[in-house]
């Protein structure tokens, strides 16, 4: 049992007195594909060794009781009343119940501690671990014979219906399917993925974290969309084949979106122009072309700050600093945006002078701390240690 499975293990035996069953659900990366999911085109996530872990025990009755480790709070509902917790924390699992008694799955009363160590509101979608890890731990222990797949659906919808971020498949995804050693070509259309071995010899990702906690359901993220959106009404009135942006072509937005919507055409220009760079990123990672890959991260961070508009002064400082850093070949910020972190290649014998180097030029330009983590690549959601193991 990992240092985290073991102190929930001990903290939920300390409240309910029972023995629970124990999962655990990553956060992920993502090298590069950014605010593509939701346009139906491509990501490349990979899920990480930091998790959410949850122990759980079912009841005979309708209550569900909830401890959050980490925050040191509780919360309880019946599942006769499924309502928002004026807390937010606890919507994350009370969406995913809403969502599986949906779709008519046999649950009953639970009880439920959980913690880990994804940073909340970091940009390593501790939300989608979470959910993630509560389906995955009520389909096994209710038997609803869900899929992974529709697992990961669920957990979508509990976060676009329930918790109100219109959020992509892509974090979900990420925390359920990921693969020890791999990144996913996720096509967030068809949701057909390939599994590429993540070969960068020499190479280790560092996420550098700016300390400005994002929200997602805040900020942005959902006009972002729906600029996308938008968008695509307007070019489907000339070209009504078009789905979504992953169907557009450059000639397409000059054709049809400018000028007078400089806004509009800034956020498709960037999700078309990242689609392109994520196929040329994977032939990148085929040929183990590190330099060229981190090439197009920075370009994708260009892109995000400038056309996408979702960075903030602290990303940017970030990225900007390991420009002239040869050791780091690509870096950009990560995720939804507006905080967190960035990601960044980074030669495995320079990983503490990178953190140190930039970590004090983030000091000083800002009067903030840096904090890093450098991660690996790890597997999916999984059960930990319990009679259910695979
Ligand atoms: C957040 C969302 F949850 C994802 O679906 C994705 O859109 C990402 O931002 C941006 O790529 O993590």
């Amino acid at each position: 049992m990992s240092k985290y499975s073991g102190q929930l293990h001990r903290l939920f035996l300390k409240h309910f007195g029972t023995e629970p069953v124990m999962f655990r659900s990553p956060g992920r990366v993502n090298l590069i594909g950014e605010h593509t999911d939701y346009n139906q085109g491509f990501v490349l996530p990979a899920a990480i060794d930091k998790a959410t872990y949850i122990a759980i025990a079912p009841r005979m009755d309708d209550q569900v009781n909830i401890v959050s480790a980490d925050l040191e709070q509780q919360y309880h509902f019946s599942l006769q009343d499924v309502g928002k917790s004026g807390l937010h924390w606890p919507d994350y699992i009370i969406g995913v119940v809403q969502q599986l008694l949906a779709l008519g799955s046999p649950i009953h009363g639970f009880d439920i501690a959980f913690g880990g160590n994804v940073p909340i509101g970091a940009g390593m979608s501790s939300s989608a671990a979470l959910e993630c890890a509560t389906a995955f731990a009520l389909n096994r222990i209710f038997d609803c014979g869900l899929s992974s797949l529709e697992m990961v659906k669920a957990a979508q919808r509990a976060e676009n219906q329930f918790v109100g971020v219109n959020c992509g498949i892509m974090d979900q995804f990420a925390s359920m399917f990921g693969k020890d050693g791999h990144v996913i070509r996720l096509d967030c259309r068809s949701l057909d993925y390939t599994y590429i071995p993540f070969r960068m010899e020499g190479y280790r990702v560092a996420l550098l974290d700016t300390g400005i906690r994002h929200n997602l359901s805040d900020t942005e993220y959902n006009t972002r969309r729906m600029q996308c959106e938008s968008g695509v009404a307007l070019i489907q009135m000339r070209y009504p084949e078009v789905q979504s942006l992953r169907d557009v072509t450059m000639q397409m937005l000059n054709d049809c979106i400018r000028p007078g919507n400089e806004i509009i055409y800034k956020r498709c220009k960037y999700v078309v122009e990242e689609n392109i760079r994520l196929m040329q990123a994977c032939s990148d990672l085929e040929e183990n072309d590190i330099r060229s890959f981190g090439e197009r991260m920075y370009s994708t961070h260009e892109g995000l700050a400038k056309l996408y508009e979702v960075s903030c002064p602290e990303l940017d400082i970030l990225v900007e600093e390991t420009r002239l850093l040869d050791y780091v070949p690509g870096s950009r910020m990560m995720g939804g945006g507006f905080g967190g972190c960035t990601i960044n290649l980074v030669r495995e014998d320079h990983v503490d002078e990178l953190v140190k180097t930039v970590g004090e030029r983030y000091k000083k330009q800002t009067g903030k701390n840096m904090s890093a983590h450098i991660v690996t690549i790890g597997n999916g959601t999984s059960a930990v240690n319990n009679p259910f193991s695979d």
